[in-house]
């Protein structure tokens, strides 16, 4: 079970200030950087970052403050979204 990755979840924070594609690298930058965090995408249009993480290994509150850290302002979540929902990537 050592290589087990299957209780993953996916988060969408709704983020504040982002005013540019600078802004997205910034958070993504700043929410990967934190270990148990397994994919991070930050959309500028919608204002909302994808993070797929392991909640073993890191809370909703640390990822909230990386996004506060990098100087944005998380105004809400969107949990338990369906997975093919939450994958637009081919
Ligand atoms: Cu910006």
């Amino acid at each position: 079970m050592a290589e087990f990755v299957g209780n993953d979840r996916l988060l969408l924070i709704k983020i504040e200030g982002m005013h540019c594609h600078k802004c997205e690298a910034a958070i993504r930058k700043a929410v990967s950087a934190l270990s148990g965090v397994h994919e991070v995408e930050v959309d500028f249009p919608s204002r909302q970052a994808s993070v797929l993480f392991d909640p073993t290994a890191v809370t909703v509150k640390e990822l909230t403050l990386a996004v506060t850290n990098a100087g944005y302002k998380v105004s809400g979540f969107n949990q338990g979204a369906a997975p093919d929902a939450a994958a637009p990537h081919a």
